[in-house]
């Protein structure tokens, strides 16, 4: 095969040459680059696209439409089986947007392929190190050579990924500038919903200019918190969730094991609690926490502190001195008093400078500083780091799981004192988050993302612009899976950024009256002071457990029949 020249040999395992790095790959690394992948029948077959009726927006539609006045309104696109024929040659873009996910490159390898099959003589350019690549034209030419070493394996590193965005009207002319510049047919971007988002924007205003080149996004994100009905997940989600459960287990065993330590882990997903509830359908942990059910419930820090102090004293009085708590990144952020705080930190950090004189610590309500002057210190700095260029609280860097040992530490204590509770109390402190976003992609994210880049290139070739690729009825075979595009304003609202009213993508949090929630919720004492640790095992490709889904897509998908 040509393309496996590209494949230096190196004592057995084989190495890209090229790329940025030259890395040497594992067996299992070199396995994963002939994985087949098989494609829905639709896209097998000659088939044509067809468009549902007119959309809207998920919320404030006239806003909306306001801001959006080139794109809203324009309907859904489906693939049928029909009389396709087109050979036309298209140059198309692609960029890697926001934090990793697994199955990134095969959504590149997806567009290639379609290229190569659909309509040769077709270029793709891959732009370099995510949004500032477009701005700044840095590119590179995907070839055959250049894909093959990718496929199937995590990272972004085939083209690297950022995290600017596209503002600014110098920025959307620097866009603007490349589209035209490198005549672009396309540009897709593969991304989390601000990065979507921008898809749109980007999409608005070059219909706007009357460009031909057209803006298709793709669903991304670790978080699973970018979906709707028409978009069931994001990639990526379903491997990092195996990822990290698969680590909670052993943890649980370590715990199980010594029978000294309560393990505290935080888990990635910054604000929705999607990982988390994932991972606690997986392994059955003795406390999870979900952030949007602590929202609902109104709950203080105390509130929390307390819930898992009762749980501890309970597991003692069995004889347990152990156990294993999941906590979403995103929980402070979900409890209303540092809710508030937050919100009133986010206007502060958009207009002051935060300087050790402490000027800016007047303008927080008296409510806040009290909050703030009770918080670890290590947590109060990690409130005032830098928001993300989205406006974000950057959870991943605050120490959650660190400041609820301290308090439960202190709560415990105090309990001692009025001989409630007698036994030891350790808590180890961990952080999920990075481990899980760069894994080989499992066999759903593998073949997810690969239909989801077909799509992309299908959408852009039959001229559509606004749309979110989109690959649905996901819990059937794959032969029967549903592709096309949904109008990424329908998936709009505004929301609060920076100070300023924003259009955004309607974040999916954890619905408390979904299934997934719901069947935790049926099970979570028992898992409680009972250990009914589960521990999944490393991401199988081959065998019985290679081609099992996520429990939160699958649950979604029963309840939506
Ligand atoms: P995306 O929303 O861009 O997919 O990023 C997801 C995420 O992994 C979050 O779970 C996490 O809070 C954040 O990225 C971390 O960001 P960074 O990579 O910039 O540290």
């Amino acid at each position: 095969m040509a393309a496996a020249a590209a494949l230096l040999s190196n004592g057995g395992a084989k190495i890209p040459a090229t790329g940025r790095y030259a890395a040497v790959y594992s067996e299992v690394q070199n396995s994963r680059l002939d994985h087949p992948l098989p494609l829905p029948s639709v896209l097998k077959n000659p088939f044509t696209v067809v468009e549902g009726p007119p959309s809207s927006a998920a919320g404030n539609p006239d806003e909306i439409a306001k801001l959006f006045p080139f794109l809203f309104g324009q309907p859904s696109a489906t693939l049928v089986p029909g009389d396709s024929s087109s050979v036309q040659e298209l140059k198309i873009g692609v960029v890697l947007s926001g934090g990793q996910a697994p199955g990134g490159h095969n959504v590149i390898s997806g567009i290639y392929d379609y290229l190569q099959s659909h309509c040769k003589g077709s270029t793709l350019y891959g732009f370099r190190g995510g949004p500032a690549g477009i701005m700044k034209c840095k590119y590179v030419v995907l070839t055959s050579d250049y894909v093959y070493p990718y496929r199937n394996q995590g990272g972004f590193d085939m083209i690297c990924s950022g995290r600017d965005k596209i503002e600014t009207p110098e920025q959307f002319m620097q866009a603007e500038e490349t589209a035209i510049k490198l005549d672009l047919d396309g540009l897709v971007v593969i991304g989390g919903d601000d990065s979507n988002t921008n898809a749109c924007l980007l999409a608005e205003n070059f219909r706007s200019k009357s460009l031909k080149t057209k803006v298709i996004g793709c669903p991304k994100t670790i978080d699973g918190d970018l979906k709707c009905k028409e978009v069931p997940t994001s990639f990526g989600f379903d491997t990092a969730c195996k990822i990290y459960a698969e680590m909670i287990g052993n943890v649980m065993i370590d715990a199980r094991s010594t029978g000294k330590y309560y393990h505290f882990v935080r888990l990635m997903g910054r604000a929705a609690s999607h990982i988390t509830l994932e991972c606690a359908l997986q392994t059955h942990p003795n406390i999870t926490l979900i952030g949007e059910e602590v929202a609902a419930k109104k709950q203080t820090l105390k509130n929390v502190t307390d819930y898992i102090a009762d749980v501890i004293c309970k597991r003692a009085e069995l004889g347990y001195n152990y156990g294993v708590i999941l906590i979403p990144e995103g929980l402070i952020d979900f409890i209303p008093e540092v809710q508030h705080l937050i919100a009133e930190l986010n206007e502060i950090l958009a207009h002051d400078i935060i300087d050790e004189a402490g000027a800016w610590k007047k303008k927080l309500t008296s409510k806040s500083v009290h909050l703030f002057d009770l918080l670890p210190l290590a947590i109060q700095d990690q409130l005032l780091l830098e928001r993300d260029p989205h406006g974000n609280v950057q959870v991943a860097k605050i120490e959650t799981e660190k400041m609820l040992i301290q308090m439960v530490e202190t709560e415990l204590e105090m309990r001692k004192k009025g001989a409630s509770y007698k036994c030891q109390f350790k808590g180890q402190s961990h952080f999920f988050g990075y481990e899980g976003r760069c894994g080989l992609p499992s066999n759903f994210d593998s073949t997810y993302c690969y239909a989801l880049g077909y799509a992309a290139a299908v959408l852009i070739q039959s001229g559509k612009t606004g749309l979110i690729s989109s690959v649905g009825n996901l819990a059937a075979p794959v032969s029967e899976w549903t592709v096309g595009g949904t109008p990424l304003t329908l998936l709009m609202d505004v929301e609060r950024r920076h100070g300023k009213f924003k259009p955004v993508i309607k974040k999916a949090m954890v619905e408390l009256e979904g299934a997934p929630f719901k069947k935790f919720a049926s099970l979570r004492e028992e898992w409680a002071l009972k250990n009914r640790y589960l521990n999944p095992g490393p991401i199988q490709f081959v065998g019985p457990a290679s081609d099992a889904v996520n429990h939160t897509l699958l649950l979604e998908l029963e309840a939506q029949v």
